[in-house]
């Protein structure tokens, strides 16, 4: 009786454990990570994922961060998406239609006339090796069509 006690709750758990790679492997439901490290940027820089993945970004670094749409290039939905990742903090969006989602940091870039991102100079932006402020904290993920493969 004892072992059965055991036996039963291993066959519940490797039954459930099934079920869900399954979800997993049909229902292209993969949640993807970016990651902010303790620099002003987005780790991977692009992504590609599939309509129905999520995409869930966390802040590493000890500043506060944002992920805003650039709305005139996002074609994957979520327009207008704003939304502040506090230091420590993690948010996810899915994706539910192929498409491009491009995004910014407004605290460490802005939008310039044909709305490209660009970094703010010397107070913010990513400081290359040269001391060049040139990369603004953006990022872009790539929705491809459900299934196909
Ligand atoms: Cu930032």
């Amino acid at each position: 009786m004892r072992k059965l006690l055991v036996v039963i709750p291993v066959a519940v758990a490797l039954i459930a454990i099934g079920a869900i790679s399954a979800l997993a492997r049909d229902g292209h439901r993969a949640v993807h990570q970016v990651t902010v490290p303790m620099e002003d940027r987005f780790t991977p820089f692009a992504l590609t994922i599939r309509a129905g993945d999520s995409v869930r970004w966390v802040n590493n670094d000890s500043d506060d961060h944002t992920v805003v749409s650039d709305d005139a290039f996002n074609t994957a939905g979520h327009q207008g998406a704003n939304q502040l990742l506090p230091s420590g903090s993690a948010f996810v969006l899915r994706f539910k239609h192929a498409g491009t989602f491009v995004y910014y940091c407004r605290f460490h870039a802005h939008l310039d006339s044909a709305n490209q991102p660009v970094a703010p100079g010397p107070k913010g932006g990513i400081q290359d090796s040269n001391g060049n402020f040139g990369t603004p904290m953006s990022g872009e993920v790539t929705v491809l069509p459900h299934g196909g493969d």
